[in-house]
Protein backbone atom coordinates (compact mmCIF):
# COMPACT_ATOMS: atom_id res chain seq x y z
CA UNK A 1 0.00 0.00 0.00
CA UNK A 2 0.82 4.02 -0.40
CA UNK A 3 3.10 5.14 2.39
CA UNK A 4 1.47 7.25 4.69
CA UNK A 5 1.85 11.27 3.90
CA UNK A 6 1.70 13.87 6.40
CA UNK A 7 0.20 16.84 4.02
CA UNK A 8 0.54 20.40 6.16
CA UNK A 9 -3.00 22.77 4.96
CA UNK A 10 -2.55 25.55 6.66
CA UNK A 11 -6.26 26.51 7.74
CA UNK A 12 -7.36 30.14 8.29
CA UNK A 13 -3.94 31.17 10.53
CA UNK A 14 -3.66 27.76 12.11
CA UNK A 15 -1.96 24.78 10.72
CA UNK A 16 -3.90 21.39 10.00
CA UNK A 17 -1.91 18.43 9.57
CA UNK A 18 -3.81 16.02 7.78
CA UNK A 19 -3.10 12.46 7.67
CA UNK A 20 -3.34 10.41 4.60
CA UNK A 21 -2.21 7.88 2.60
CA UNK A 22 -0.11 9.20 -0.78
CA UNK A 23 -1.37 8.70 -4.27
CA UNK A 24 0.75 5.91 -5.62
CA UNK A 25 2.65 8.15 -8.55
CA UNK A 26 1.48 8.28 -12.01
CA UNK A 27 3.45 7.58 -14.96
CA UNK A 28 7.21 8.44 -15.39
CA UNK A 29 8.43 10.84 -12.83
CA UNK A 30 10.60 13.67 -12.80
CA UNK A 31 14.40 13.48 -11.15
CA UNK A 32 14.90 15.68 -8.20
CA UNK A 33 17.15 17.95 -11.17
CA UNK A 34 13.73 17.94 -13.65
CA UNK A 35 11.89 19.36 -10.59
CA UNK A 36 14.43 22.03 -10.21
CA UNK A 37 14.59 22.76 -13.51
CA UNK A 38 10.66 23.30 -12.97
CA UNK A 39 10.91 25.14 -10.75
CA UNK A 40 13.41 27.58 -12.77
CA UNK A 41 10.65 28.60 -15.04
CA UNK A 42 13.10 30.86 -17.42
CA UNK A 43 16.32 31.39 -17.69
CA UNK A 44 18.54 33.44 -20.49
CA UNK A 45 21.22 32.01 -22.95
CA UNK A 46 23.33 34.48 -23.22
CA UNK A 47 25.45 34.70 -26.86
CA UNK A 48 28.75 36.75 -27.01
CA UNK A 49 31.69 35.87 -28.39
CA UNK A 50 33.70 36.55 -31.77
CA UNK A 51 30.21 36.59 -33.78
CA UNK A 52 29.25 39.66 -31.67
CA UNK A 53 32.11 41.16 -33.30
CA UNK A 54 32.38 40.15 -36.92
CA UNK A 55 28.77 40.26 -37.49
CA UNK A 56 28.04 36.85 -37.66
CA UNK A 57 25.41 34.50 -36.16
CA UNK A 58 27.57 31.53 -37.15
CA UNK A 59 31.14 31.88 -37.08
CA UNK A 60 33.38 29.96 -39.39
CA UNK A 61 36.08 28.98 -37.22
CA UNK A 62 38.47 30.82 -38.60
CA UNK A 63 38.13 34.32 -36.29
CA UNK A 64 41.05 36.06 -34.91
CA UNK A 65 41.28 35.82 -30.95
CA UNK A 66 42.44 39.48 -31.12
CA UNK A 67 38.72 40.82 -31.94
CA UNK A 68 37.25 39.66 -28.71
CA UNK A 69 38.28 42.83 -26.63
CA UNK A 70 35.04 44.37 -24.54
CA UNK A 71 36.20 47.44 -23.14
CA UNK A 72 33.01 47.64 -20.54
CA UNK A 73 32.49 43.89 -20.27
CA UNK A 74 30.03 43.35 -17.05
CA UNK A 75 28.25 40.12 -16.23
CA UNK A 76 26.66 41.88 -13.14
CA UNK A 77 24.80 44.24 -15.41
CA UNK A 78 23.75 41.27 -18.25
CA UNK A 79 22.80 38.88 -15.21
CA UNK A 80 21.20 42.07 -13.04
CA UNK A 81 19.52 42.86 -16.48
CA UNK A 82 18.27 39.14 -16.83
CA UNK A 83 17.12 38.98 -13.22
CA UNK A 84 15.08 42.01 -13.66
CA UNK A 85 13.40 40.59 -16.07
CA UNK A 86 12.13 38.07 -14.03
CA UNK A 87 14.78 35.48 -15.09
CA UNK A 88 16.04 32.58 -12.29
CA UNK A 89 19.09 31.71 -14.24
CA UNK A 90 21.22 31.77 -16.99
CA UNK A 91 22.95 29.54 -19.29
CA UNK A 92 26.14 31.09 -20.34
CA UNK A 93 27.21 29.89 -24.17
CA UNK A 94 30.89 28.58 -23.52
CA UNK A 95 31.37 27.87 -26.85
CA UNK A 96 29.60 28.04 -29.67
CA UNK A 97 29.78 26.37 -33.46
CA UNK A 98 33.33 28.96 -33.78
CA UNK A 99 35.15 26.89 -31.26
CA UNK A 100 36.36 29.79 -29.34
CA UNK A 101 36.26 29.37 -25.68
CA UNK A 102 35.15 31.52 -23.26
CA UNK A 103 37.09 30.21 -20.58
CA UNK A 104 41.06 29.96 -20.07
CA UNK A 105 40.75 26.03 -21.23
CA UNK A 106 43.81 23.62 -21.71
CA UNK A 107 42.25 22.07 -24.93
CA UNK A 108 43.00 24.56 -27.69
CA UNK A 109 44.34 27.69 -28.14
CA UNK A 110 41.62 28.87 -29.05
CA UNK A 111 40.00 30.71 -26.34
CA UNK A 112 39.97 34.01 -24.36
CA UNK A 113 43.58 33.64 -23.04
CA UNK A 114 44.66 34.61 -26.60
CA UNK A 115 42.85 37.65 -26.96
CA UNK A 116 43.41 41.28 -25.78
CA UNK A 117 40.82 41.27 -23.23
CA UNK A 118 42.37 41.50 -19.85
CA UNK A 119 45.56 41.27 -20.97
CA UNK A 120 44.27 37.41 -21.72
CA UNK A 121 43.72 37.01 -18.26
CA UNK A 122 40.27 36.84 -18.39
CA UNK A 123 37.72 34.31 -18.15
CA UNK A 124 34.34 34.81 -19.12
CA UNK A 125 32.59 32.25 -17.61
CA UNK A 126 33.75 32.68 -14.33
CA UNK A 127 32.72 36.84 -14.42
CA UNK A 128 29.17 34.72 -14.95
CA UNK A 129 29.53 32.67 -12.42
CA UNK A 130 30.58 35.21 -9.79
CA UNK A 131 28.05 37.37 -11.17
CA UNK A 132 24.86 34.73 -10.88
CA UNK A 133 26.36 33.83 -7.21
CA UNK A 134 25.94 37.71 -6.10
CA UNK A 135 22.62 37.81 -7.47
CA UNK A 136 21.32 34.64 -6.54
CA UNK A 137 20.76 33.14 -10.11
CA UNK A 138 21.33 29.98 -11.25
CA UNK A 139 23.88 29.12 -13.64
CA UNK A 140 24.17 26.80 -16.98
CA UNK A 141 26.42 26.29 -19.63
CA UNK A 142 26.64 25.65 -23.34
CA UNK A 143 29.54 24.38 -25.31
CA UNK A 144 28.77 23.50 -28.88
CA UNK A 145 29.58 19.88 -29.99
CA UNK A 146 30.02 21.26 -33.56
CA UNK A 147 33.56 22.70 -33.22
CA UNK A 148 34.53 24.52 -36.71
CA UNK A 149 37.71 25.37 -35.25
CA UNK A 150 39.35 22.23 -34.70
CA UNK A 151 41.61 20.42 -37.10
CA UNK A 152 40.23 17.12 -34.81
CA UNK A 153 36.74 17.82 -35.80
CA UNK A 154 34.93 14.80 -37.36
CA UNK A 155 37.82 12.68 -35.92
CA UNK A 156 37.31 10.45 -32.94
CA UNK A 157 39.88 12.17 -30.94
CA UNK A 158 37.95 15.37 -31.02
CA UNK A 159 35.53 13.94 -29.15
CA UNK A 160 37.67 12.34 -26.43
CA UNK A 161 40.36 15.20 -26.33
CA UNK A 162 38.77 18.08 -27.03
CA UNK A 163 35.10 18.21 -26.60
CA UNK A 164 34.85 15.81 -23.57
CA UNK A 165 38.02 17.64 -21.54
CA UNK A 166 35.68 21.04 -22.34
CA UNK A 167 33.05 19.59 -20.39
CA UNK A 168 35.09 18.41 -17.88
CA UNK A 169 36.57 21.59 -17.49
CA UNK A 170 33.41 23.65 -17.35
CA UNK A 171 31.64 21.12 -15.36
CA UNK A 172 34.35 20.96 -12.43
CA UNK A 173 35.37 24.25 -12.44
CA UNK A 174 32.80 26.82 -12.14
CA UNK A 175 30.35 25.80 -9.58
CA UNK A 176 27.15 23.87 -9.43
CA UNK A 177 24.96 24.16 -12.96
CA UNK A 178 21.27 23.32 -13.28
CA UNK A 179 21.62 22.61 -17.06
CA UNK A 180 23.85 21.82 -19.40
CA UNK A 181 22.41 22.24 -22.44
CA UNK A 182 23.48 20.74 -26.48
CA UNK A 183 22.01 21.62 -29.47
CA UNK A 184 21.02 19.60 -32.39
CA UNK A 185 23.51 22.15 -35.28
CA UNK A 186 25.89 19.47 -36.01
CA UNK A 187 28.68 19.36 -38.54
CA UNK A 188 29.02 21.37 -41.97
CA UNK A 189 31.99 23.61 -43.43
CA UNK A 190 34.04 25.35 -41.70
CA UNK A 191 37.84 26.27 -41.18
CA UNK A 192 38.80 22.87 -39.00
CA UNK A 193 42.48 24.03 -38.54
CA UNK A 194 42.72 25.59 -42.04
CA UNK A 195 41.52 22.60 -44.11
CA UNK A 196 38.86 24.82 -44.76
CA UNK A 197 36.42 21.97 -46.14
CA UNK A 198 32.98 20.14 -45.29
CA UNK A 199 33.05 17.72 -42.64
CA UNK A 200 29.87 15.52 -41.35
CA UNK A 201 29.43 13.50 -38.76
CA UNK A 202 27.17 10.82 -37.53
CA UNK A 203 25.40 12.82 -35.38
CA UNK A 204 23.97 9.96 -33.37
CA UNK A 205 26.87 7.98 -32.36
CA UNK A 206 30.09 10.43 -33.44
CA UNK A 207 29.88 11.62 -29.60
CA UNK A 208 29.21 8.66 -28.13
CA UNK A 209 26.78 10.42 -25.95
CA UNK A 210 26.28 7.87 -23.09
CA UNK A 211 29.72 8.41 -22.06
CA UNK A 212 29.92 12.60 -22.91
CA UNK A 213 26.45 12.73 -21.04
CA UNK A 214 28.02 10.68 -18.20
CA UNK A 215 30.77 13.10 -17.40
CA UNK A 216 27.51 15.77 -16.53
CA UNK A 217 25.93 12.95 -14.29
CA UNK A 218 29.17 12.08 -12.29
CA UNK A 219 30.18 15.67 -12.01
CA UNK A 220 27.14 17.81 -11.83
CA UNK A 221 24.29 15.20 -10.71
CA UNK A 222 21.78 18.14 -10.29
CA UNK A 223 21.88 19.52 -14.06
CA UNK A 224 19.59 18.52 -16.34
CA UNK A 225 20.65 17.63 -19.77
CA UNK A 226 18.64 19.49 -22.60
CA UNK A 227 19.20 18.31 -26.13
CA UNK A 228 16.78 18.36 -28.98
CA UNK A 229 15.43 14.75 -27.87
CA UNK A 230 16.68 14.74 -24.05
CA UNK A 231 17.48 12.80 -22.42
CA UNK A 232 15.74 15.05 -19.09
CA UNK A 233 14.47 18.29 -21.51
CA UNK A 234 13.56 18.07 -24.90
CA UNK A 235 13.22 21.12 -27.25
CA UNK A 236 10.06 22.34 -27.92
CA UNK A 237 10.65 22.02 -31.84
CA UNK A 238 10.64 25.74 -33.14
CA UNK A 239 12.35 28.88 -31.63
CA UNK A 240 8.92 30.78 -31.76
CA UNK A 241 8.58 30.20 -27.76
CA UNK A 242 5.77 28.35 -28.04
CA UNK A 243 4.72 25.23 -26.30
CA UNK A 244 1.60 23.51 -27.84
CA UNK A 245 -1.76 24.27 -26.10
CA UNK A 246 -1.43 20.82 -24.76
CA UNK A 247 1.88 20.22 -23.85
CA UNK A 248 2.71 16.88 -21.89
CA UNK A 249 5.96 16.38 -19.96
CA UNK A 250 5.87 13.16 -20.86
CA UNK A 251 7.55 11.93 -24.50
CA UNK A 252 8.77 9.54 -26.51
CA UNK A 253 11.74 10.46 -28.95
CA UNK A 254 11.80 9.37 -32.32
CA UNK A 255 15.76 8.76 -32.63
CA UNK A 256 17.79 6.02 -32.75
CA UNK A 257 17.87 5.14 -29.62
CA UNK A 258 15.73 6.78 -27.45
CA UNK A 259 16.47 9.95 -25.72
CA UNK A 260 20.16 9.22 -26.39
CA UNK A 261 21.00 11.36 -29.57
CA UNK A 262 20.34 15.32 -29.84
CA UNK A 263 19.95 16.34 -33.64
CA UNK A 264 17.37 17.98 -34.66
CA UNK A 265 17.00 15.93 -37.85
CA UNK A 266 15.07 13.43 -35.00
CA UNK A 267 12.52 16.23 -33.62
CA UNK A 268 9.36 15.88 -35.31
CA UNK A 269 8.13 19.86 -34.50
CA UNK A 270 4.43 18.74 -33.57
CA UNK A 271 5.61 16.05 -31.16
CA UNK A 272 8.28 18.66 -29.39
CA UNK A 273 5.60 20.86 -29.23
CA UNK A 274 3.08 18.54 -27.62
CA UNK A 275 4.69 15.56 -26.37
CA UNK A 276 2.97 12.69 -25.54
CA UNK A 277 0.49 11.70 -23.03
CA UNK A 278 2.05 7.94 -22.94
CA UNK A 279 5.35 8.95 -23.50
CA UNK A 280 7.67 6.66 -22.23
CA UNK A 281 10.34 9.45 -20.07
CA UNK A 282 9.48 12.60 -18.14
CA UNK A 283 11.03 14.97 -20.64
CA UNK A 284 9.30 18.25 -20.48
CA UNK A 285 9.93 20.76 -23.29
CA UNK A 286 12.21 24.11 -22.89
CA UNK A 287 11.02 26.61 -25.70
CA UNK A 288 14.35 28.81 -26.76
CA UNK A 289 14.02 31.84 -28.20
CA UNK A 290 15.79 35.10 -28.73
CA UNK A 291 14.58 38.45 -27.29
CA UNK A 292 15.99 39.78 -30.45
CA UNK A 293 15.66 38.29 -34.40
CA UNK A 294 19.61 37.28 -33.76
CA UNK A 295 21.17 34.88 -30.92
CA UNK A 296 24.14 37.28 -31.96
CA UNK A 297 24.18 41.08 -31.13
CA UNK A 298 23.71 43.01 -34.39
CA UNK A 299 23.55 46.68 -33.72
CA UNK A 300 20.84 46.62 -36.78
CA UNK A 301 18.69 44.73 -34.74
CA UNK A 302 18.80 47.07 -32.32
CA UNK A 303 14.84 48.35 -32.97
CA UNK A 304 13.61 44.55 -33.32
CA UNK A 305 13.70 43.66 -29.85
CA UNK A 306 10.66 42.17 -28.55
CA UNK A 307 8.48 44.15 -26.45
CA UNK A 308 7.22 44.33 -23.09
CA UNK A 309 4.12 42.38 -24.27
CA UNK A 310 5.69 40.19 -26.75
CA UNK A 311 7.62 38.64 -24.06
CA UNK A 312 4.52 38.62 -21.90
CA UNK A 313 3.32 36.42 -24.47
CA UNK A 314 5.75 33.99 -24.79
CA UNK A 315 5.82 33.57 -21.53
CA UNK A 316 1.78 32.44 -21.54
CA UNK A 317 2.87 30.31 -24.19
CA UNK A 318 6.16 28.36 -22.90
CA UNK A 319 6.13 28.42 -19.37
CA UNK A 320 2.22 28.88 -18.88
CA UNK A 321 1.82 25.54 -20.82
CA UNK A 322 4.24 23.64 -18.69
CA UNK A 323 7.59 24.18 -20.48
CA UNK A 324 10.45 26.89 -19.45
CA UNK A 325 11.61 29.82 -21.05
CA UNK A 326 14.83 30.06 -22.24
CA UNK A 327 15.34 33.60 -23.37
CA UNK A 328 18.38 34.55 -25.85
CA UNK A 329 20.19 37.72 -24.37
CA UNK A 330 22.67 39.16 -26.58
CA UNK A 331 25.44 41.44 -25.18
CA UNK A 332 26.76 43.84 -27.61
CA UNK A 333 30.32 44.81 -28.66
CA UNK A 334 31.13 47.36 -25.57
CA UNK A 335 29.86 43.44 -23.48
CA UNK A 336 26.89 44.74 -21.98
CA UNK A 337 23.02 44.58 -22.72
CA UNK A 338 22.01 47.72 -25.00
CA UNK A 339 19.42 49.82 -22.92
CA UNK A 340 16.28 48.54 -25.52
CA UNK A 341 17.12 44.87 -23.82
CA UNK A 342 17.19 46.36 -20.76
CA UNK A 343 14.38 48.21 -20.80
CA UNK A 344 12.28 45.32 -22.51
CA UNK A 345 13.39 43.27 -19.85
CA UNK A 346 12.68 45.31 -16.77
CA UNK A 347 8.94 46.29 -17.91
CA UNK A 348 8.67 42.66 -18.56
CA UNK A 349 9.82 41.67 -15.00
CA UNK A 350 7.52 44.48 -13.52
CA UNK A 351 4.25 43.26 -15.44
CA UNK A 352 4.85 39.44 -14.09
CA UNK A 353 5.55 40.79 -10.53
CA UNK A 354 2.64 42.87 -9.96
CA UNK A 355 0.44 40.14 -11.93
CA UNK A 356 1.59 37.46 -10.04
CA UNK A 357 2.64 38.86 -6.35
CA UNK A 358 -1.41 39.26 -6.14
CA UNK A 359 -3.51 35.81 -5.59
CA UNK A 360 -7.18 37.04 -5.27
CA UNK A 361 -7.69 33.68 -4.09
CA UNK A 362 -5.99 34.04 -1.06
CA UNK A 363 -8.39 34.26 1.49
CA UNK A 364 -10.72 32.01 -0.25
CA UNK A 365 -12.51 29.32 1.38
CA UNK A 366 -11.53 26.20 -0.68
CA UNK A 367 -14.70 23.16 -1.00
CA UNK A 368 -13.50 19.74 -2.46
CA UNK A 369 -16.48 17.70 -3.82
CA UNK A 370 -13.66 14.94 -2.35
CA UNK A 371 -10.70 15.11 -0.82
CA UNK A 372 -8.09 12.45 1.10
CA UNK A 373 -9.60 12.41 4.76
CA UNK A 374 -13.04 14.79 5.32
CA UNK A 375 -11.77 18.27 5.90
CA UNK A 376 -13.31 21.37 4.39
CA UNK A 377 -9.86 23.50 3.47
CA UNK A 378 -9.09 27.16 3.48
CA UNK A 379 -7.13 28.07 0.78
CA UNK A 380 -3.61 29.24 2.21
CA UNK A 381 -0.01 29.47 1.30
CA UNK A 382 -0.12 25.80 1.57
CA UNK A 383 -1.22 25.85 -2.30
CA UNK A 384 1.10 29.06 -3.07
CA UNK A 385 4.77 29.30 -1.70
CA UNK A 386 7.74 28.09 -3.94
CA UNK A 387 8.92 26.60 -1.07
CA UNK A 388 6.03 24.47 -0.71
CA UNK A 389 4.91 23.92 -3.68
CA UNK A 390 4.81 20.49 -3.36
CA UNK A 391 2.36 20.48 -0.61
CA UNK A 392 -1.01 19.58 -2.50
CA UNK A 393 -5.00 18.42 -2.48
CA UNK A 394 -5.38 14.52 -3.82
CA UNK A 395 -8.64 12.86 -3.97
CA UNK A 396 -9.31 9.66 -3.08
CA UNK A 397 -8.14 6.84 -5.50
CA UNK A 398 -11.23 6.41 -7.17
CA UNK A 399 -11.76 9.90 -7.81
CA UNK A 400 -10.72 10.97 -11.11
CA UNK A 401 -13.49 13.95 -11.88
CA UNK A 402 -13.45 15.98 -8.89
CA UNK A 403 -14.69 19.81 -8.46
CA UNK A 404 -12.87 22.26 -6.46
CA UNK A 405 -14.92 25.30 -5.17
CA UNK A 406 -13.18 28.65 -3.95
CA UNK A 407 -15.91 31.45 -2.23
CA UNK A 408 -13.75 34.49 -2.51
CA UNK A 409 -16.24 35.56 -0.09
CA UNK A 410 -16.58 39.40 -2.05
CA UNK A 411 -16.44 40.12 -6.21
CA UNK A 412 -13.16 39.95 -7.11
CA UNK A 413 -11.60 40.68 -10.97
CA UNK A 414 -8.99 38.52 -12.62
CA UNK A 415 -8.02 37.47 -15.95
CA UNK A 416 -5.12 34.48 -15.27
CA UNK A 417 -6.02 31.20 -13.36
CA UNK A 418 -2.77 29.44 -12.54
CA UNK A 419 -3.09 25.42 -12.11
CA UNK A 420 0.20 23.40 -11.35
CA UNK A 421 -0.28 19.77 -10.18
CA UNK A 422 2.25 18.08 -7.92
CA UNK A 423 4.41 16.85 -10.27
CA UNK A 424 6.25 14.48 -7.49
CA UNK A 425 3.42 12.46 -8.20
CA UNK A 426 3.63 12.15 -12.18
CA UNK A 427 1.04 14.09 -14.64
CA UNK A 428 -2.14 12.88 -13.82
CA UNK A 429 -4.74 15.44 -15.22
CA UNK A 430 -5.72 15.05 -18.65
CA UNK A 431 -8.47 18.23 -18.78
CA UNK A 432 -9.85 20.83 -16.62
CA UNK A 433 -12.77 23.29 -16.71
CA UNK A 434 -13.44 26.45 -15.02
CA UNK A 435 -16.67 27.88 -13.90
CA UNK A 436 -17.38 31.38 -12.58
CA UNK A 437 -20.57 32.39 -10.75
CA UNK A 438 -22.41 34.35 -12.68
CA UNK A 439 -26.07 35.79 -13.09
CA UNK A 440 -26.81 33.30 -10.45
CA UNK A 441 -25.38 30.34 -12.26
CA UNK A 442 -22.45 28.98 -13.10
CA UNK A 443 -21.01 29.64 -16.29
CA UNK A 444 -17.68 28.16 -17.69
CA UNK A 445 -15.12 30.09 -18.45
CA UNK A 446 -11.85 28.38 -19.50
CA UNK A 447 -11.24 24.51 -20.28
CA UNK A 448 -7.75 23.15 -20.75
CA UNK A 449 -5.62 20.19 -21.27
CA UNK A 450 -2.38 18.94 -19.62
CA UNK A 451 -1.53 20.70 -16.16
CA UNK A 452 1.65 19.78 -15.16
CA UNK A 453 3.98 21.50 -13.54
CA UNK A 454 2.35 24.66 -14.22
CA UNK A 455 -0.64 26.08 -16.40
CA UNK A 456 -1.39 29.55 -17.21
CA UNK A 457 -4.72 29.94 -18.71
CA UNK A 458 -4.78 33.85 -19.73
CA UNK A 459 -8.93 34.61 -20.24
CA UNK A 460 -9.74 36.72 -23.07
CA UNK A 461 -11.68 39.06 -21.00
CA UNK A 462 -11.45 39.99 -17.16
CA UNK A 463 -14.43 37.81 -14.89
CA UNK A 464 -15.69 39.62 -11.79
CA UNK A 465 -16.97 36.86 -9.67
CA UNK A 466 -17.59 35.86 -5.92
CA UNK A 467 -17.19 31.92 -6.56
CA UNK A 468 -14.91 29.81 -8.81
CA UNK A 469 -15.15 26.30 -9.58
CA UNK A 470 -12.48 23.75 -10.82
CA UNK A 471 -13.55 20.52 -12.79
CA UNK A 472 -11.25 17.97 -13.39
CA UNK A 473 -13.30 16.54 -16.05
CA UNK A 474 -11.01 13.91 -17.50
CA UNK A 475 -8.15 12.09 -15.60
CA UNK A 476 -6.97 8.70 -15.58
CA UNK A 477 -5.95 8.43 -11.96
CA UNK A 478 -6.61 10.43 -8.76
CA UNK A 479 -5.52 14.11 -8.48
CA UNK A 480 -2.64 15.72 -6.72
CA UNK A 481 -3.37 19.21 -7.01
CA UNK A 482 -0.84 21.86 -5.70
CA UNK A 483 -2.38 25.27 -7.03
CA UNK A 484 -5.38 27.19 -8.36
CA UNK A 485 -4.55 31.03 -8.39
CA UNK A 486 -6.47 33.92 -9.48
CA UNK A 487 -4.72 37.03 -10.63
CA UNK A 488 -5.15 40.19 -12.62
CA UNK A 489 -2.58 41.03 -15.34
CA UNK A 490 -0.84 44.15 -14.64
CA UNK A 491 -1.81 46.65 -17.35
CA UNK A 492 1.29 46.91 -19.40
CA UNK A 493 3.16 49.97 -20.59
CA UNK A 494 5.74 49.55 -23.19
C1 LIG B 1 21.14 26.61 -32.23
C2 LIG B 1 22.44 27.20 -32.73
O1 LIG B 1 22.76 26.72 -34.02
C3 LIG B 1 22.20 28.68 -32.73
O2 LIG B 1 23.29 29.40 -33.27
C4 LIG B 1 21.94 29.10 -31.30
O3 LIG B 1 23.09 28.88 -30.51
C5 LIG B 1 20.75 28.33 -30.73
C6 LIG B 1 20.46 28.63 -29.28
O4 LIG B 1 20.96 26.95 -30.89
O5 LIG B 1 21.06 25.29 -32.41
Amino acid sequence: MNKLLITVLFCGTSLLAVSQSAPKPYGPLPTYGQVKWQETEMYGIIHFGPDTYTNKEWGFGDEDPAIMNPTQFSAMQIVGAAKAGGLKGIVVVAKHHDGFCMWPTKTTEHNISKSPYKNGKGDIVREYREACDKLGMKMGVYCSPWDRNSPLYGKPEYVTDVYRKQLQELYSNYGPLFIVWHDGANGGDGYYGGAKEKRTIDRSTYYGWDETWGIARKLQPNAVIFGDVGPDVRWVGNERGMAGETSWATYTPHAPEAGKAPGNGFVLDKEGVEGHRDGKFWMPAECDVSIRPGWFYHADQDDKVRSPAALLKLYYNSVGHGACLDLGLSPNRLGLLADGDVKALAAFGTILKETFNVNLAKGATLTASNIRGKNKLKYGPAMLLDNDRYSYWATDDKVTTPELTLDLHQPKTFNVIRLRENIKLGQRVDAIAVDAWLNDKWEEVATATSIGGNRLIRLKDDVTTTKVRLRITSAPVSIALSDFGLYKEATITE
